[in-house]
C-alpha cells in the first residue's frame, strides 16, 4: 500500500472509469478521491470519495486538494477534438486553465505528481503519415490539437523552470466497452461494436481507408500506470509520449468484425470529423516510451475485437 493519495478528474469519463478503478486496487480506496460534473453514479468509480466539481473553480479545486490532503492528480477532465471544434472558447479555457492551475499548485509544493492527457491531435497538417515521430515539428489545426500542444509546451515548462513532475501521453483513439466515448473523431471504433451487436450494420463518419492509430483501453491503462510509476530520472520527454498503439481503417476493422458477426455491413458518410482524421497521423513511432519506461501493449486489432464483442453482449444482453 501506498503514501499516495489520489485525486482524479473527469473520473466518470471513458478513461476516468477505468483508471479510477485501477487506481483503487493499486493504492486502496480510502486513498482515491474521484471527481466530476455529474452527480456520484456509484457502480462507475470505487473510490471512497466522490467530489462533484468543476476544475474551473480554481478556489473549490484547491481546498479539494487540501482537505484530502492530495499528492498526485490524474488530471482527466477535456473536451475531446469533435466538441471542441463547436466551442472553441470554452475548449481553450477547459483544456488549458486546469492544468496551469494544477502546475501552479505543485509549483507551490501542495501537490507532488501531475499526470495530464495529451493527443495524437497535436501533430497536424503536413506531416508524414506514417510512423510519426516524437520530436516532428508540431502543426495541428484543430481547436483540440492547438489546445493539447500548449498544453505540452506548459508541462515542460512548469518542468523546465520549476522541476514540477508533470507527466503526460499522447493518446490515440482509445477503444473499450465499460464506458462510451464522447466528442472525439476516433469514437466511431467504438460506436461500431455497439451497432454491429444491436443492428448488425454501421454508417461510419470517417471513409473506408483513412487510417488512424488506435490502443485498448487496457493497454491504455497500463502505460499510464507504468509512465507514472517510472523514475522521474528515466524519463526524457517532458512534453508528452507518443503512443502507437495499433493502426487501422474502417474497413479493416469491419472486415475484423465480420470474422465474428458475418451479418454485419458497413456503409460511409463522412462528416466534419473526417476532415480533423485526415490532419492526424495513421500510425505512430513510439520507440522513445518503449525505451524509457518499457512501454509495452497485449492487444492487436483481432484480440481487441474478440474482447470487446464478448464484453459489450454481456453488458447489453445480447
Ligand atoms: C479524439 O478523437 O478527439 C480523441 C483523441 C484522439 O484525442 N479520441
Amino acid at each position: 500500500m501506498t503514501t499516495e493519495k489520489i485525486l482524479i478528474t473527469g473520473a466518470l469519463g471513458q478513461i476516468g472509469t477505468e483508471l479510477t478503478n485501477r487506481l483503487v486496487e493499486i493504492h486502496g480506496a480510502e486513498n482515491v478521491v474521484a471527481s466530476g460534473l455529474d452527480r456520484w453514479q456509484k457502480n462507475l468509480t470505487s473510490a471512497a470519495y466522490y467530489e462533484r466539481m468543476d476544475v474551473s473553480n480554481t478556489q473549490l479545486v484547491r481546498q479539494v486538494i487540501k482537505d484530502y490532503e492530495i499528492t498526485t492528480v490524474y488530471h482527466l477532465a477535456s473536451l475531446l477534438s469533435g466538441t471542441s471544434e463547436k466551442q472553441p472558447l470554452f475548449a481553450w479555457k477547459l483544456n488549458i486553465e486546469p492544468l496551469l492551475n494544477f502546475c501552479e499548485m505543485a509549483r507551490e509544493g501542495l501537490i507532488s505528481k501531475i499526470f495530464w492527457p495529451s493527443s495524437i491531435a497535436v501533430f497536424g497538417k503536413g506531416i508524414p503519415k506514417e510512423n510519426v515521430g516524437q520530436d516532428v515539428v508540431l502543426n495541428p489545426t484543430t481547436v483540440y490539437g492547438i489546445s493539447k500542444m500548449a498544453g505540452e509546451k506548459w508541462c515542460e515548462y512548469y518542468f523546465d523552470k520549476h522541476g514540477v513532475d508533470v507527466r503526460s501521453i499522447r493518446y490515440p483513439g482509445l477503444i473499450s466497452w465499460k464506458t462510451p466515448a464522447g466528442g472525439g473523431t476516433t469514437d466511431y471504433a467504438v460506436e461500431i461494436f455497439y451497432e454491429a451487436i444491436e443492428e448488425k450494420k454501421y454508417k461510419s463518419y470517417i471513409t473506408e481507408n483513412t487510417a488512424m492509430p488506435m490502443l485498448y483501453m487496457d493497454d491504455a491503462i497500463e502505460a499510464t500506470l507504468q509512465l507514472m510509476a517510472a523514475p522521474k530520472e528515466k524519463l526524457t520527454v517532458h512534453t508528452s509520449y507518443n503512443l502507437g498503439g495499433m493502426t487501422f481503417t474502417p474497413k479493416e476493422l469491419a472486415a475484423e468484425i465480420k470474422k465474428e458477426i458475418p451479418e454485419f455491413e458497413i456503409s460511409y458518410e463522412a462528416d466534419f470529423r473526417q476532415k480533423i482524421a485526415e490532419s492526424w497521423p495513421a500510425s505512430i513511432d513510439d520507440s522513445i516510451a518503449k525505451k524509457d519506461w518499457d512501454l509495452n501493449y497485449t492487444f492487436d486489432i483481432s484480440e481487441m475485437t474478440k474482447d470487446m464483442l464478448k464484453n459489450l453482449r454481456i453488458k447489453l444482453k445480447k
